[in-house]
């Protein structure tokens, strides 16, 4: 039971492009037990590894409600096999950009092929929250962020109100 420290904005780590796991073993189970310490902490319904630091192709995501049996999901070298033409909005947020929330359009449903945490290859279908958490959790593989989907007016408010945030923790 491990929970790690999360990387906020502006950490530029967030903008790397995460290496696929060559090797399912038990480092990157650990890994992802990890991942899944953190997340439930924060609390969040999702994570990738590089928002713990680790820039590789791992994402967890628990979409299960409160009082629901939790539905822990790890996702390794994910690939988004279809993606429904139905497009839909969802208020997002992100554990690296506390606090911010905002309406981003993204397809209904989407069809994900991954590794799971034993390295065997499975294909799921998802819509709803799952669908929305998972493609925002790709994203970060790929060092894309919600805010990347906003208006610039949005995302230059935002960026600028997280620069000043690390700019005065810096001096405290
Ligand atoms: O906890 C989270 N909630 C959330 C809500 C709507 C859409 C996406 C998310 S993911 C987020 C956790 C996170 O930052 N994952 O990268
Ligand atoms: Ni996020």
């Amino acid at each position: 039971m491990t929970k790690r420290d999360i990387l906020i904005l502006p950490d530029p780590k967030l903008r790397l492009v995460s290496e696929p796991v060559a090797r399912v073993d038990d480092a990157v189970r650990q890994l992802a037990d990890d991942m899944l310490d953190t997340m439930y902490a924060a609390p969040g319904i999702g994570l990738a590894a590089i928002q713990i630091g680790v820039p590789s192709r791992i994402l967890v995501v628990d979409v299960a409600r409160e009082g629901e049996e939790p539905a822990p999901l790890v996702v390794i070298n994910p690939e988004i096999v279809w993606a429904s033409e139905e497009h839909s909005v969802y208020q997002e947020g992100c554990l690296s950009i506390p606090e911010y929330y905002e309406d981003v359009e993204r397809p209904e449903k989407i069809g994900l092929r991954f590794l799971d945490r034993n390295g065997a290859e499975r294909e799921i279908e998802a819509d709803g929250l799952l669908s929305t958490c998972l493609q925002h959790e790709i994203d970060h593989l790929n060092g894309v962020l919600f805010i990347d989907h906003i208006s610039r007016l949005k995302r230059g408010r935002v960026l600028r109100k997280f620069q000043k945030q690390a700019r005065q923790s810096e001096k405290a």
